[in-house]
C-alpha cells in the first residue's frame, strides 16, 4: 500500500502490501537478526495482531486524510502530516518485523502476508523520529500545495487547476494555450526543494528495509522479481509502441494543417501544449483537430450528456448502474452521502479525482465532476475502485488491494470501453446507433486517449526510479523530465524550461507520491478484460463495437476476480478472468487493428518518427 487510501489504495496499503513476494529479490539483506528462530505459532499471532492494528490505525488515518483532501487548511495538512507519521512507522515496523519469519515453514496465506508487508510501503521513512516527522509534513506539504495550486497573472487573476484543464482542452488559440501551460507548471516550482528532500528520507527507510533505493521497492511489487518487471514493462511498450508511432505522425500533421507547419519543430516532435491536456497524456480533447471526413465518430458525447440534461450526480448514477446491470451490488448509502461529487464553492478541495477504502462498509469518492466525455469515463473508473473495494471487502485486511496495482486501475476503464453508442442508444442519449462508417472516428478519439496514453504513463516512472537511484541528479531534475517526454512521447516544451523549474511537480501524482506504472500496465489490462468478457458475452463483431452491458455472465467472473483482491499471485487473477497468465499488448492491437490501417494510409509520403 501506500499510506493514504485513495484510488486503488486500501486499508491493506496501511500494511504495506500492495508489493509483492519479489520485493526479497531486491534484498541487499533482511535476513533475521535474532538468535533464537522464531516459531510459525509466533508468525500466525504476529500477522493477526498487526492486522488489528492496521485496521484500527487506519480506521482513523483515513478519517485524516479524507479531510486533509476535502478541506485543504494548514490544519488538515498538519493533521494529515502526523496521521502520515504513525501509519508509516507502523507499516515500517511490521515489515521489519516480517523479516524475521524469513525462512519459517507458515500456511500459504500467512506465508504471503508476511510478504506483502516487506514491501509494500511506498514513501518509507527512516526509523530517526525527527527525519520520519520531516518526512511526514513534506508530504503532506507537497499534497496541499498541489491541491491549492493556482495560476495567478500579474493583472490579479487566477486560474484553478480545473480551469486550466477547460482551457487546455477547449482554446486553439496557441498563444492563449501556451500562457497556461507554462502558468499551471509555476504551482510546482516550490516543491523542487522539499521533493529532493523527501527522496533522501524515502531512500534512507527504504535501505533500513534492504531495498537499494525507493524505486527498486517499488518494482518488486508485482510477485515476480524487481529486475524481471523492467523488461516486461518494455516488452509491452514494444508491442504497442508501432502503434503510437503512427497516431504521433498524424496528429503531428494534423496539427500542422491547422497551426501551421512553421509552428511544428523540424525534428517532428509535437509542441506539448498543442494536444488538448495540460500534461499532454491523454489528446482526445482535440479530436475535432485530427478528425476528418473519414474519421467522423458521429457524435460527441460531451454534447450528448450536456443536451440529454445529465448533471454530475447523474453520470455517477449511470455509472453505477452499469456495475448493477451485470450484477454487483448496489453502492451502500453511505457512498451517496459522503462522496463529494461536485467542487465546492466555499473550500479548497484536492479535485484529482480519487476513491477511498474507508473501512469494509465505507467507500467514497472525491471528484470535482464536470458534464464532459472525460469525466463520463473517469466516473466509470473510479467506481471501478470502489466496486473493486466492495469486491474484496471479506478478505483479510492484508489481501484488500488489486491483485496489483494495475489491476485496480483497469476495472472501471475496461466498462468504460463499454459504454459504447449502442449503450447510449439503450441509455436513450442517443437516436440511433452510428453506422460502421463511423467507425474509424469512434476509434481515432478512443487512440487520442488511450495510445497517446502510453508512453506517458512510462515516462513518469521512468524519471521517479533515475530520481530514486540516484541516476537522475537534483541539478537534472527538469532536463532528465523533458529528455524522457522527447524520446518517449515525441513532445517537446513550447516554452523554454531550465533548473529554476520543476514541471514533474506539476502532475498530481508526483507531489501525492502515487506510482504510475500502474496506469500504464491498466491500459494494457483493460483491452485484455474487455475482449474477454466480449468472448464470454458470446459477442461477434469488431471488438470496439462491444458492449457487455447487462451481462450477468460476465458479471460473476468480474465478481471472482475481483472478489480474490491481493489473496494469489496476480497471474491465478488475470487466468481467472482471461484464461490467461500473461500481461498482453495484442488485445489493445486487435481492437485498434482498423484504425492502424487507416493511419497508415493516411501517413504515406509523411516524414514520420523523431
Ligand atoms: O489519476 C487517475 C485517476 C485516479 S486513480 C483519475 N488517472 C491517471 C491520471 O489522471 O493521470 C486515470 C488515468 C491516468
Ligand atoms: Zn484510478
Amino acid at each position: 500500500m501506500k499510506l493514504n487510501l485513495k484510488s486503488g489504495a486500501s486499508l491493506a496499503v496501511i500494511l504495506a502490501m500492495s508489493l509483492g513476494l519479489a520485493a526479497c529479490a531486491e534484498k541487499t539483506d533482511g535476513g533475521p537478526t535474532e538468535a533464537a528462530a522464531p516459531t510459525a505459532a509466533e508468525a500466525i499471532a504476529f500477522v493477526a495482531d498487526a492486522e488489528k492494528r492496521a485496521v484500527e490505525l487506519g480506521d482513523f488515518a483515513g478519517k485524516a486524510f479524507w479531510v486533509q483532501a476535502n478541506f485543504v487548511t494548514v490544519d488538515t495538512t498538519g493533521i494529515a502530516a502526523y496521521a502520515d507519521q504513525l501509519t508509516t512507522a507502523m507499516a515500517m515496523e511490521f515489515a521489519k518485523d516480517a523479516a524475521r519469519f524469513n525462512g519459517i515453514d507458515v500456511p500459504a496465506d500467512v506465508r504471503r502476508k508476511l510478504e506483502l508487508m516487506k514491501g509494500g510501503i511506498t514513501i518509507p521513512a527512516p526509523n530517526d523520529k525527527v527525519k520520519a516527522k520531516e518526512l511526514a509534513d513534506i508530504k503532506a506539504n507537497l499534497d496541499s500545495t498541489y491541491a491549492s495550486g493556482e495560476y495567478c497573472r500579474e493583472d490579479g487573476t487566477c486560474m484553478s487547476d480545473r480551469e486550466i484543464i477547460k482551457t487546455m482542452a477547449t482554446s486553439r488559440d496557441p498563444e492563449e494555450l501556451k500562457e497556461v501551460w507554462a502558468g499551471w507548471r509555476k504551482v510546482s516550482v516550490p516543491m523542487r526543494g522539499d521533493y529532493e528532500r523527501m527522496v533522501e528520507l524515502a531512500n534512507e527507510g527504504a535501505r533500513e528495509l534492504g531495498f537499494a533505493d525507493t524505486g527498486a521497492l517499488w518494482r518488486g511489487g508485482y510477485d515476480m522479481p524487481a529486475d524481471d518487471f523492467v523488461v516486461e514493462t518494455e516488452r509491452l511498450w514494444q508491442q504497442v509502441k508501432p502503434l503510437y508511432d503512427s497516431l504521433q505522425c498524424h496528429v503531428k500533421a494534423r496539427l500542422g494543417d491547422y497551426y501551421g507547419a512553421r509552428n511544428m519543430p523540424e525534428d517532428g516532435k509535437i509542441p506539448a501544449h498543442l494536444l488538448g491536456n495540460v500534461w499532454a497524456q491523454q489528446w482526445g480533447n482535440i479530436y475535432d483537430l485530427v478528425a476528418d471526413g473519414d474519421a467522423d465518430a458521429g457524435y460527441d458525447l460531451t454534447q450528448v450528456l450536456v443536451e440529454g440534461g445529465y448533471d454530475a450526480m447523474q453520470v455517477a448514477k449511470t455509472g453505477e448502474q452499469f456495475f448493477t446491470s451485470i450484477g454487483l451490488d448496489p453502492l451502500p448509502e453511505t457512498f451517496w452521502e459522503r462522496s463529494l461529487i461536485t467542487k465546492p464553492r466555499d473550500r479548497k478541495v484536492q479535485c484529482h479525482a480519487s476513491a477511498w477504502d474507508m473501512s469494509t462498509t465505507d467507500v467514497r469518492i472525491k471528484m470535482c465532476t464536470e458534464v464532459t466525455a472525460d469525466d463520463f469515463r473517469t466516473m466509470h473508473h473510479e467506481l471501478g475502485h470502489i466496486f473493486y473495494y466492495t469486491s474484496y471487502k471479506d478478505q483479510p485486511i492484508s489481501f484488500r488491494s488489486g491483485a496489483h496495482d494495475g489491476f485496480h486501475e483497469a476495472i472501471g476503464d475496461a466498462v468504460a470501453l463499454s459504454t459504447t453508442p449502442n449503450y447510449l442508444v439503450e441509455l436513450g442519449l442517443l437516436n440511433e446507433e452510428p453506422d460502421a462508417s463511423k467507425d474509424l472516428g469512434l476509434l481515432l478519439d478512443q487512440a487520442l486517449d488511450k495510445v497517446a496514453f502510453m508512453p506517458f504513463s512510462l515516462v513518469v516512472d521512468k524519471w521517479r526510479w533515475g530520481v530514486f537511484s540516484g541516476d537522475i541528479k537534483p541539478a537534472d531534475y527538469n532536463k532528465a523530465w523533458w529528455d524522457l517526454r522527447e524520446e518517449y512521447q515525441g513532445i517537446v516544451a513550447p516554452v523554454e524550461r531550465s533548473e529554476a523549474d520543476f514541471d514533474p511537480g506539476a502532475k498530481y501524482h508526483i507531489p501525492g507520491n502515487t506510482p504510475y506504472t500502474r496506469y500504464f500496465l491498466a491500459h494494457i489490462l483493460q483491452f485484455q478484460f474487455y475482449k474477454s468478457a466480449c468472448a464470454e458475452a458470446g459477442f461477434e463483431g469488431a471488438l470496439h463495437r462491444c458492449s457487455f452491458y447487462g451481462n450477468k455472465q460476465v458479471g460473476a467472473k468480474l465478481k471472482a476476480m475481483l472478489a480474490m483482491g491481493q489473496s494469489k499471485p496476480w497471474p491465478d487473477a488475470l487466468e481467472a478472468f482471461t484464461g490467461t497468465r500473461q500481461m498482453d499488448g495484442t488485445a489493445m492491437l486487435e481492437y485498434f487493428a482498423p484504425l492502424k490501417t487507416w493511419l497508415d494510409e493516411q501517413n504515406k509520403g509523411r516524414s514520420c518518427g523523431w
